[in-house]
C-alpha cells in the first residue's frame, strides 16, 4: 500500500508533467470558452441594448416629433384663440361703443320725447285758452244781440229792466248773487247754468250797487288774467274801462293768482283761481218788455244760445 500510497511520487516526472500540461491546456480551453462564452454574452447583451437603445432612440425621435407636432398645433392653437381673444375683445369694444351710442340716443330722444310733450302741454293749453276766448266771443255776441235787440225794443217804446225770479235788476242788466264754497271755475259755470256768467263792473254806481247787496264775506267776479298775465278780461268780453282795485292790487301775489275777487268792502284783488270763496255774483242783461207788458214776463234768451 504504501507503494501505491506514493504512487502519485512516484511515477515518472515526465508523465506528471504531461498530465499537468493537459490539465492547463484544458483549464486555459475552459477558461477561453469560459471567456468567449462571457464575451459572447456581453456581446449579445451589447447588441440588444444598442437595438434597445435605437429602439428607445426612435421612441425618442418619434416622441420628440410628436412633440413638437403638439407644440406647434398648440402653439396654432393658442395663435388661433389669440385672434379670437382679440376679436371677442374688438367685438366687446364694438358692443360698448353701440351701448353707449344708445344711451346717447336713449337721452336724445327722452329730450326730444320732453320737448313733444312740453309742445303737446302747450297745444292743449293754447287749445282750451282758445276754446275759452271762442266761447267769450260768443257769450259777447250774445251780449252785441241782446242789446241790439233792447236797443231795437226801447226805441219801439219798450222798457228794459226785467229779470228772472231770484235776480236783483239795477239799470240794465240783472244780478245773482250765488252762495256756496267754489273755486273760480266752479262760480263760472254756476253763473252759465243759471243764463248769465260771472259779473263784469263797469261804473261806480254798478260797484256801489253790488257792495251794497253782494256777501260781507267776498265774492267772485268775472275778472281774470289767465291768458296772458297782467292782462285782465272780462268774462262777458267788455272792455276794462272801470275798476276798483285794493291799493297794492293786483300783485300776483306768489306768482300764481290769475282770478279777482270783490272784498266785502267791494274793493278788488287778485287771489289764486283754485281759492273757495263762499260767494260769487252772475250777471245778464235785463229783458225788456213793452211798456203794456207785465214786468214778471222774461222773454225768451239771446237767439245764439238757446238755454233749456
Ligand atoms: C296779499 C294779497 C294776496 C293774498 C295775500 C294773503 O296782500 O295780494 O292776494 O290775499 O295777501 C298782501
Ligand atoms: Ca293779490
Amino acid at each position: 500500500m504504501e507503494e501505491t500510497r506514493y504512487s502519485g511520487f512516484s511515477e515518472r516526472p515526465r508523465k506528471r508533467c504531461c498530465r499537468q500540461g493537459t490539465q492547463l491546456v484544458l483549464l486555459g480551453l475552459v477558461t477561453a470558452a469560459l471567456w468567449a462564452g462571457l464575451l459572447t454574452l456581453l456581446l449579445l447583451w451589447h447588441w440588444d441594448t444598442l437595438r434597445s437603445l435605437k429602439q428607445l432612440e426612435e421612441t425618442a425621435a418619434q416622441n420628440v416629433s410628436q412633440v413638437s407636432k403638439n407644440f406647434l398645433r398648440h402653439q396654432s392653437d393658442q395663435t388661433a384663440e389669440q385672434s379670437q381673444a382679440a376679436q371677442m375683445l374688438q367685438s366687446l369694444e364694438e358692443l360698448r361703443a353701440a351701448q353707449k351710442q344708445m344711451k346717447s340716443q336713449d337721452s336724445e330722444l327722452s329730450w326730444i320725447l320732453d320737448g313733444l310733450q312740453a309742445d303737446l302741454n302747450t297745444l292743449k293749453s293754447q287749445n282750451l285758452n282758445e276754446r275759452r276766448r271762442t266761447s267769450d266771443f260768443l257769450e259777447g255776441l250774445e251780449e252785441e244781440v241782446a242789446k241790439l235787440w233792447m236797443e231795437l225794443r226801447v226805441s219801439g217804446g219798450s222798457v228794459c229792466n226785467t229779470c228772472p225770479g231770484n235776480w236783483v235788476n239795477f239799470q240794465r242788466k240783472c244780478y245773482y248773487f250765488g252762495e256756496g264754497a267754489k273755486q273760480w271755475i266752479q262760480a263760472r259755470y254756476a253763473c252759465s247754468d243759471v243764463g248769465g256768467r260771472l259779473v263784469s263792473i263797469h261804473s261806480p254806481e254798478e260797484q256801489d250797487f253790488l257792495t251794497k247787496h253782494a256777501s260781507k264775506k267776498g265774492s267772485w267776479i268775472g275778472l281774470r288774467d289767465l291768458d296772458v298775465e297782467g292782462e285782465f278780461i272780462w268774462m262777458d268780453g267788455s272792455p276794462v274801462d272801470y275798476s276798483n282795485w285794493l291799493p297794492g292790487e293786483p300783485n300776483n301775489h306768489g306768482q300764481g293768482e290769475d282770478c279777482v275777487m270783490m272784498q266785502g268792502s267791494g274793493h278788488w284783488n287778485d287771489i289764486l283761481c283754485r281759492s273757495k270763496l263762499d260767494a260769487w255774483v252772475c250777471d245778464r242783461l235785463a229783458t225788456c218788455t213793452p211798456s203794456t207788458a207785465s214786468a214778471s214776463q222774461a222773454p225768451p234768451g239771446p237767439a245764439l244760445r238757446q238755454r233749456s
